[in-house]
């Protein structure tokens, strides 16, 4: 099998999210540093114009979304599960939560406190990511008493969770709530000035937060941007093609798509000839001279599928 390869950069909460998940498996992988705002002349021959972090490369096959790297991780490494007790399709549908009305709070929150600190290119590109076209920071800023009001409620339910005296959100083993959880209070606590009175009150919290950063990151292995395309070059794709037959949209194989977020964050559409698509993963193969032919491969939840007439 191919090296794992994540391109990501330190400071991302989503790409610690994976990288949590790479210590739960106990991975070794190959890291490569992205930069944190586009362009990003050295991941977009891989993703076809995809920006976000992380992404995840395994040879020709490149994987984009966290929720799809997640699958895919489970998919190629089931031992250990991310899944303990049996979890499995109820744990991604918490994902939807924890980075929807969660993520979306925490990121108010660390952005709307520091409106005047941040500079400037940053903040107006992840203010339109995050908030869409007709954002507003000095909004968000002011709503920050509410916004906290909204975070501390759900902070509360993981607390609920955990002061059970279970180890883990699905008892004694780490799995994917696990993850989905601390990559926030991670976010808030290293972000946000006001996030460790914020979760300080949170006893049961704060004892697994600690055992969950004890679980590491797997083994990771410095790799240049340039490396990983001359890997995807090397390789093909691993993966079928196809379609399965009650597929809602009636895509088939072969047929040229976009595929783009679904919410107005302003992601480009990514465009490329549909290689396979199921319920959970639509694949697509794009080419670009720098890695010859990839398959780029988006979760089906939350992404829209377009033909171009
Ligand atoms: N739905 C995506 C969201 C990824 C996301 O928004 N990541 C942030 C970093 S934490 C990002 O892409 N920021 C802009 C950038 O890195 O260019 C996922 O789950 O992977």
């Amino acid at each position: 099998m191919s090296d794992l390869i994540l391109h990501h950069y330190p400071q991302s909460p989503v790409a610690e999210k994976v990288r949590v998940i790479l210590g739960i498996k106990d991975l070794r992988w190959f890291s490569v540093e992205i930069p944190r705002l586009p362009p990003k002349p050295l991941l977009m021959p891989l993703t076809g114009g995809y920006r976000r972090t992380p992404v995840l490369q395994i040879g020709a096959d490149i994987y984009c979304d966290s929720l799809c790297i997640i699958q895919e991780l489970e998919r190629r490494f089931p031992e250990p599960t991310l899944f303990p007790g049996g979890a499995n399709g109820m744990a991604l549908g918490v994902s939807r939560w924890t980075d929807g009305a969660l993520f979306n709070t925490a990121v108010a929150v660390v952005l709307g406190s520091q409106v005047s600190d941040l500079p400037e290119d940053f903040a107006n590109d992840r203010a339109r990511l995050y908030f869409g076209p007709e954002h507003d920071l000095q909004s968000i800023s002011r709503d920050l008493p509410h916004l906290l009001a909204q975070l501390r409620g759900q902070l509360a339910w993981a607390e609920q969770r955990l002061a059970t005296g279970r180890s883990f959100m699905l008892g004694d083993d780490p799995g994917l709530p696990d993850a989905l959880m601390y990559y926030l209070v991670w976010f808030l606590r290293g972000r946000y000035a006001g996030g460790p009175a914020l979760l300080a009150s949170f006893d049961a919290l704060i004892a697994w937060e600690e055992r969950v950063r004890n679980l590491g990151h797997g083994a990771a292995e410095y790799m240049s941007a340039q490396a990983a395309l001359a890997a995807a070059k090397a390789a093909v794709t691993d993966t079928a093609g196809g379609v399965e037959t009650d597929d809602p949209q009636q895509l088939a194989e072969g047929m040229e798509v976009t595929v783009v977020a679904d919410v107005d964050g302003g992601d480009p559409p990514v465009r490329g000839r549909l290689l396979r698509a199921d319920a959970q993963t639509v694949t697509l193969l794009h080419r670009d001279e720098a890695v010859d032919e990839v398959a780029i491969h988006f979760p089906r939840v939350g992404y829209r599928i377009t033909a171009p007439a």
